[in-house]
């Protein structure tokens, strides 16, 4: 492992921060994203959230109020020896509708007060721009991402970033799991559907837009700081095949390539013949100006960040598929065992998938999500021993190691999911815990909001700082 590997965490402003409606953040996705059963549908923008009953509760508006505990949180990530820390803007607390000339000051104030405190523990920040993250305001006047004119909306908002925090953040990814927007297109990407629209259509175009966008930001950035790193983000997780039965291997070649998608366009800078065919086969032509393909030609990214929680599989002679109870569609894998939550773990499927992206793209990866959501008991003595997480980081870490020692996959940085509990986004759950550290909070918003060091914390803390040496 180098010396400057940066160990951290990762948190998003949308499961995190809360205040929701403090210091004149306007509304974003997050804040109409329910709790119970119409959630899914909701996130997949099959429900339109104005049909939403009354007295539903929405986690997200609230969260762990990391906005008002973020001094607190800070020292401990700085106690726990963080090198660094993923976290992600809230656009509409920048710029409240995404509509506006001039941002929110405040907004930028409180984003500035955070990165200074992290840099004062020499924390270096990375910045998430979009996660899971559009101002409303764009989804009701423009239908979000289907539209254009959100591209223009977006750089606005990176205009006014990257030159605010010009000398303070170098690393910045422009798209959390940029492939949800073909998963849960609603808290993806702000996309809702009317019955009979194609959905697929749409899914490509506003995928287009933000392609544009990510490649047009990143432009911009190296303008401002040619020092900038600018990274992609993707949901990853290789597929495999359920048996060596070639329609196994062919079809899961075809849903890794559904992910691989976007990273080979953000990565590599053009559609690939495979998308081009598949487009065609759907009878789907994606409306592009005249200058798009040079554009995205010509603004690749630096490095590929992404999420690793499991491995997918899948089968060509069996219709009950995604029985793994994951977003994404898979065929239960004998072979592992699964989280409470029925997503696999698999800790060699970690090393796969970093072989697997850096083979394809040949850049510099950065992990910025791993972790295993557990619900968490407090012990008679208040203590949280919660060595199932160790067990699955300690894996997971041990296959990273591997894949960087013995292969020889470049990593930046390990960046455990919501190293802080946070708001699960696929479920609205807060018992669904990721964090080292606790806080006080249940499914209905209920709780002090008391943060607590679990046995995970000061476990991460030796793992740091032996730099990755001693996972016992
Ligand atoms: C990723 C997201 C995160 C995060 C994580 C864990 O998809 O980027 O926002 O929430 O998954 O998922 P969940 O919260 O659903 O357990």
């Amino acid at each position: 492992m180098n010396n400057d590997f940066l160990w951290g965490g990762a948190t998003a402003a949308n499961q995190c921060e809360g205040a929701w409606n403090t210091n004149g953040r306007g509304m974003g996705i997050v804040d109409v994203i329910p709790h119970g059963p119409l959630r899914l549908d909701v996130m997949k923008g099959l429900y339109d959230y104005h049909d939403l009953p009354q007295d539903t509760y929405y986690p997200g508006r609230e969260a762990t109020d990391a906005y008002g505990h973020m001094k607190e949180d800070i020292a401990l990530f700085a106690e726990m020896g963080f090198k660094c820390y993923r976290f992600s803007f809230s656009w509409s607390r920048i710029f409240p509708t995404g509509l506006e000339d001039k941002p929110n000051e405040a907004g930028l104030r409180f984003y500035e007060e955070l990165i200074d405190e992290l840099i004062r523990y020499n924390i270096e920040p990375v910045v998430t721009i979009c996660h899971f993250d559009i101002p409303l305001a764009l989804v009701e006047k423009y239908g979000s991402w289907r539209n254009r004119k959100v591209i223009d909306c977006y750089l606005k908002y990176c205009e006014v970033i990257f030159n605010r925090f010009k000398n303070k953040v170098r690393y910045w990814i422009t798209f959390n799991e940029i492939n949800m927007l073909m998963h849960l297109p609603f808290m993806g990407a702000g996309l809702q559907f009317k019955e009979g629209e194609n959905v697929l259509a749409i899914q490509y175009q506003a995928a287009h837009h933000e392609l544009v966008a990510s490649a047009l930001a990143t432009k911009l950035a190296h303008e401002i700081n040619p020092e900038f790193k600018i990274g992609c983000m993707l949901a990853a997780g290789s597929v495999y095949p359920y048996s060596c039965r070639p329609e196994d291997v062919w079809q899961s070649r075809v849903r890794d390539r559904e992910s691989y998608f976007f990273i080979d366009i953000q990565a590599r800078g053009t559609y690939p013949s495979y998308a081009k065919k598949f487009l065609e086969r759907e009878g789907i032509t994606i409306e592009m100006d005249p200058l798009d393909e040079k554009i995205l030609k010509e603004n690749t990214v630096d490095f590929i960040s992404l999420s690793y929680y499991n491995s997918r599989c899948v089968r060509t002679d069996d219709d009950q598929e995604n029985a793994s109870g994951n977003l994404f569609a898979s065929a239960k894998n004998p072979y592992l065992q699964s989280s409470q939550w029925g997503w696999p773990i698999d800790p060699m499927g970690f090393r796969i998938t970093l072989n697997d992206l850096y083979d394809r793209y040949q850049k510099p990866l950065f992990v910025v999500e791993n972790g295993l959501g557990a619900v968490d008991t407090l012990d008679e003595s208040g203590e949280i021993q919660d060595d199932y997480r160790i067990d699955y980081l300690r894996s997971h870490i041990q296959a990273m190691e591997d894949a960087i020692d013995q292969d020889g996959v470049k990593v930046l940085g390990y960046t455990p999911w919501g190293c802080v509990d946070l708001v699960s986004a696929s479920t609205g759950e807060m018992s669904k815990r990721y964090g080292m550290i606790y806080v006080d909070r249940d499914d209905q918003g209920h709780g002090t909001l008391e943060r607590r060091k679990k046995k995970s914390f000061y476990w991460y803390q030796k793992v740091i700082q032996t730099n990755g040496k001693n996972l016992d």
